[in-house]
């Protein structure tokens, strides 16, 4: 079925319009569908999930009608003090009542609210930008913390578990593929390096939750840069977008991963590996504006192991990518098979540079707690 057949399956007034790809996710395939009335119009976002990485896609979408109404429940309550109108998109259902559609080829489809007059960035764009990510994140982890972590399915096991990872890339590395990309280059090999350096170091949060200092929430899972909408008239954070990963989890993924993916000016793709570097002032801003949201339910031990979720998250990112290009990519969507060996020199290299910043970095969030 054609992506235009398929979106006239969900519950919207009106004819379509048009409907063409959107997005930069490296997993779903995303699409925006415009419906058309006599008087009006409506868009709303259609998405195949990946079957491959959700097992159970059902789950997602229970687990994001759960999320949601929770979510929209407490924004109702809290509009009249609230300093801006907060989104978060909705389910559109199907014209059959249900949450998703199946379509005769097994793929998995489901529609969404677009979030109204408002974008996302890939990179950073200034100070107050990061401000407002920062904002976004703490609002979202904020709402969520009156919820039973267990109340959502954990929809991808070992998501956001490093070690589990570094378990992974283990039975990776010994397959003949892998051993052959291995042997054939050094800059594999100095990968390789990287990761073993740091194995130690790969245990830090599951430790600290095992030792329980440190318990399960409500985590987004993929609450990346380009996850957060800025509105367009306003410049002001209105919502975090991409729940599927929402999961009982560490929130220090979320805080980790935010940062990783903003401080980085050069962006996820860029081909001048030279210049990643992670940012002080954008962490700065960005950590003013979560903690003015998280001071209420952030712990001593939480605060305790920020510096560190920065460093684990993008080990475990580039760690992932190195993975799937050792796997053959199976994973993440690539336009070339030497991309996911890229992308993971870059995160790296940026995680090399929150190392070499570790004592300004720890600085920033120490003034922030302190003084925010
Ligand atoms: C994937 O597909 P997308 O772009 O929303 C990935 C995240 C990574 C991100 C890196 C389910 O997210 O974990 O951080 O790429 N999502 C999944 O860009 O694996
Ligand atoms: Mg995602």
């Amino acid at each position: 079925m054609t992506p235009a057949k398929i979106a006239e399956q969900f519950d919207v007034a009106g004819r379509l319009a048009s409907i063409r790809p959107t997005g930069s996710g490296n997993v779903n395939d995303t699409y925006l569908a415009v419906f058309r009335t006599h008087f009006s119009e409506e868009r709303i976002i259609v998405q195949r999930v990946n079957g491959h990485v959700f097992a159970q896609p059902e789950w997602i979408m229970e687990n994001m009608s759960i999320l949601t109404n929770h979510c929209h429940k407490q924004l109702q309550v809290e509009s009249e003090t609230a300093d801006r109108i907060w989104q978060l998109p909705r389910i559109v259902p199907c014209r059959n009542g249900q949450d998703f559609f199946k379509d005769g080829d097994g793929g998995f489809w489901r529609a969404l609210t677009l979030i109204a007059s408002a974008k996302s960035y890939d990179v950073a764009q200034n100070a107050e930008h990061a401000f407002e990510v920062g904002t976004v994140l703490g609002q979202f982890h904020r709402l969520v913390s009156t919820m039973n972590p267990l109340s959502l399915r954990d929809t991808l096991p070992g998501f956001h578990e490093t070690p589990k990872y570094l378990e992974k890339y283990d039975a990776v590395v010994k397959s003949a593929e892998a051993q052959e990309l291995i042997k054939s280059s050094l800059e594999v090999r100095n990968l390789q390096r990287f990761v073993e350096a740091r194995r130690e170091f790969a245990h830090v949060l599951q430790n600290a939750l095992d030792g329980g200092e440190l318990n399960l929430r409500l985590i987004h899972g993929d609450p990346k840069i380009s996850n957060i909408m800025i509105d367009n008239d306003t410049g002001k954070g209105t919502a975090i977008i991409d729940l599927d990963t929402a999961k009982p989890g560490l929130i220090h993924y979320d805080f980790g991963d935010a940062l990783r993916s903003l401080c980085n000016r050069e962006g996820e793709e860029t081909s001048d590996i030279g210049q990643v570097a992670f940012d002080l002032d954008l962490c700065e801003s960005f950590v003013r504006g979560y903690i003015g949201q998280a001071r209420g339910f952030l712990t001593e031990n939480d605060k305790k192991y920020l510096y560190d979720s920065i460093r684990l998250i993008t080990f475990e990112l580039g760690l992932r990518f190195f993975q799937d290009y050792l796997a053959g990519n199976v994973y993440f969507r690539v336009k070339s098979p030497e991309q996911n060996l890229q992308r993971a020199q870059i995160q790296f290299r940026l995680c090399e540079s929150i190392e070499t910043r570790r004592r300004q970095i720890k600085e920033v969030l120490e003034l922030a707690i302190i003084g925010g």
